[in-house]
């Protein structure tokens, strides 16, 4: 429930004279913007944030009977929805046809790291074909080949890479110019979405650009990732429910920043006069430990009485030390973090602390102790 997340901002509605619009027959409308990953982290704050500025917002849900499709419509009313999968060319080209958005974002992807070593073909095809697939709907909907280049009303879009591409890194902090070297089949598509919205960027002048994004999180953040599974966990040990957690590998260390921030680094980068790639996150890491040593300290417990160490959390390659370099963001863009990272972990175990307390309790979305 919404009041249990503790949100740190909201975002404030535009005024009149803000309101991204475009002029249709002398009358303004307003700007239509097309999210994949609706049901995500990431899609539901950035359609929280483009609604807040105006925008039409559509999403692309996937599935006959989308069980999440409740938690968007739960959430975000005034969003509409569309159907189509990453899988499915066509369903992307009708999609793109029915909504004719100003900006895509393509946030669709299999997103968790050791997933992609069980489902390898599966994440190649959704994490890494399907930002060609999504690519070609726009293509061929705006009509643009070799010999014809947009014009100036192009739709725009929005990749969504990732820090894991850098894997083991070649230099630290790492900014836009660090060569990558992923380390999980999940690293590998998004380096292939990367470089080919680069490619159709250069082959054909489409306004296609790929934020390179750091961890971020937030209280909806799904439980198969640490932060949640940390907040989780504090929380059903603190009321009770649970007596310990089992985690993998915690030297590791992540730049770690607050999700509602990084959307906003996404909207800026569509509003660009030319299209360049970015590096966003914080500069500052902490290891696992330190989440997990934060995370019990917000409701009085020692971590060491409660966590168990468990190899079936450690993975075939592991992505030890990752830190941005945000400086061109900042200079650029001028986009920068409001939440550090003590008040995200306590965010987010007092938001799970509320959710496990109230109607939702029964509430579990983890994959079990099985490990991956
Ligand atoms: P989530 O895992 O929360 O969301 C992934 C979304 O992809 C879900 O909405 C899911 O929909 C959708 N999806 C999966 N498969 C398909 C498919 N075949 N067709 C259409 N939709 C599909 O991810 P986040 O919100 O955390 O991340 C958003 C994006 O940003 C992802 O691409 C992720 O890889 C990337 N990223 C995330 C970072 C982070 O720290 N959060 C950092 C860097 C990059 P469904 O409900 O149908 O499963
Ligand atoms: P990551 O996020 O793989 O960085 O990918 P995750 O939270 O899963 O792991 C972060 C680090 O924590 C270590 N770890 C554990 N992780 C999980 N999930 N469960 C455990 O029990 C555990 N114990 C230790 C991991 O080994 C890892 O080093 C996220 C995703 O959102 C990607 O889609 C995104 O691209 C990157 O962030 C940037």
């Amino acid at each position: 429930m919404r009041q249990h997340w503790h949100e740190p901002q909201s975002y404030p509605e535009c005024s009149a004279a803000e309101t991204h619009a475009v002029i249709i027959g002398g009358e303004a409308m307003p700007k239509r913007a097309l999210i994949t990953g609706i049901t995500g982290q990431d899609g539901s704050y950035l359609a929280e944030y483009l609604l807040a500025q105006g925008y039409e917002v559509w999403g692309l849900v996937r599935g006959q009977s989308n069980p999440r499709v409740r938690r968007v419509r739960r959430l975000l009313g005034e969003v509409r929805l569309v159907r189509g999968d990453l899988l499915d060319q066509g369903s992307l080209i009708s999609a793109v046809e029915r909504v004719q958005p100003a900006e895509v974002y393509n946030l669709a992807a299999i997103s968790y790291v050791p997933m992609s070593w069980q489902q390898a073909e599966l994440t190649g095809e959704v994490t890494g074909l399907g930002v060609l697939r999504v690519l070609e709907a726009i293509r061929v909907c705006s009509g643009i080949s070799a010999s014809r280049t947009p014009g100036s009303g192009q739709i725009r879009f929005y990749q969504a890479s990732s820090s894991e591409m850098f894997g083991m890194v070649a230099e630290s902090p790492q900014t836009e110019r660090t060569p990558f070297h992923p380390r999980s089949p999940y690293g590998v598509a998004k380096v292939y979405g990367h470089f080919l919205t680069q490619n159709y960027r250069e082959s054909y002048g489409m306004f296609a650009v790929s934020g390179i994004l750091f961890n971020h999180e937030s209280p909806r953040r799904g439980a198969e990732f640490v932060t949640r599974k940390v907040s989780l966990g504090v929380a059903r040990i603190k009321l009770g429910l649970e007596r310990k957690l089992r985690l993998g590998t915690l030297s590791v260390r992540r730049d770690w920043g607050f999700a509602g921030d990084y959307v906003r680094a996404m909207h800026l980068m569509l509003a660009q006069d030319e299209p360049a790639d970015f590096v966003v996150g914080t500069g500052v890491t902490h290891s696992v430990q330190e989440l997990v040593s934060r995370a019990f300290a917000a409701v009085g417990l020692d971590w060491r009485e409660h966590v168990v160490s468990d190899t079936a959390f450690v993975r075939p390659a592991e992505v030890d030390h990752l830190c941005a370099d945000p400086s061109k963001v900042a200079k650029e863009l001028g986009w920068e973090p409001t939440v550090a990272f003590d008040q995200l972990v306590t965010m987010m175990v007092e938001s799970d602390l509320a959710l496990l307390s109230g109607p939702e309790a029964h509430h579990d979305d983890s994959f079990g102790p099985e490990g991956w």
